[in-house]
């Protein structure tokens, strides 16, 4: 049987290899409201949950609300199209709300004065798995960067103001 060594051992990588998650991790584009490129968002599973590394420039310095919206569409120059916030267990908005919150929620950041932002997230409520909770679910999300600081309470958007760069997240 010394001849089926080598086989047996390619089967045994191939299937590992398969048995990977499909997406472990993605690179999401963010664009602003003129439609230019301003870096990238890439989310990686993580546990549970998933990180987000982002890489942001030429945005206005302070501190912004980020959310996962519900649509995988961002239609300049409002990004309205993403809809409202990835919320799979119809909860209300905000991390300090009791009756809280949307699977989407997040921290805010901050992006400094020269318009950049080089710093990481996470969110435990969504994965880039199956389910409900999925970010690929019904055909994908958006990640969308608003004008304001979330207040962590205020149902359905934390009063975070416009919307002023969003990108795609889809298979
Ligand atoms: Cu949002
Ligand atoms: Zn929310």
């Amino acid at each position: 049987m010394k001849h089926l060594g080598f086989p047996l051992i390619a089967l045994t990588v191939v299937l590992a290899v398969t048995a990977l998650p499909a997406a472990a991790k993605t690179r999401v584009e963010i664009k602003d409201t003129q439609g230019m490129a301003v870096g990238t968002v890439t989310v990686s599973q993580q546990g549970p949950g998933v990180s987000l590394k982002l890489h942001l420039h030429d945005l206005p310095p302070g501190q912004h609300a980020i959310h996962f919206h519900q649509n995988p569409k961002c239609d300049a120059p409002d990004f309205k199209s993403a809809g409202p916030h990835f919320n799979p267990d119809s909860k209300k908005h905000g991390l300090e709300n009791p009756e809280g919150h949307h699977a989407g929620d997040m921290q805010n950041f901050i992006i400094d004065v020269k318009g950049k932002a080089d710093t990481t997230l996470e969110d435990n409520d969504v994965t880039l798995g199956d389910g409900a909770h999925s970010l690929f679910s019904n055909g994908g999300t958006a990640i969308v960067i608003h004008a304001k600081a979330d207040d962590m309470k205020t149902d359905p958007s934390g009063n975070s103001g416009d919307r002023i760069a969003c990108g795609v997240i889809a298979k």
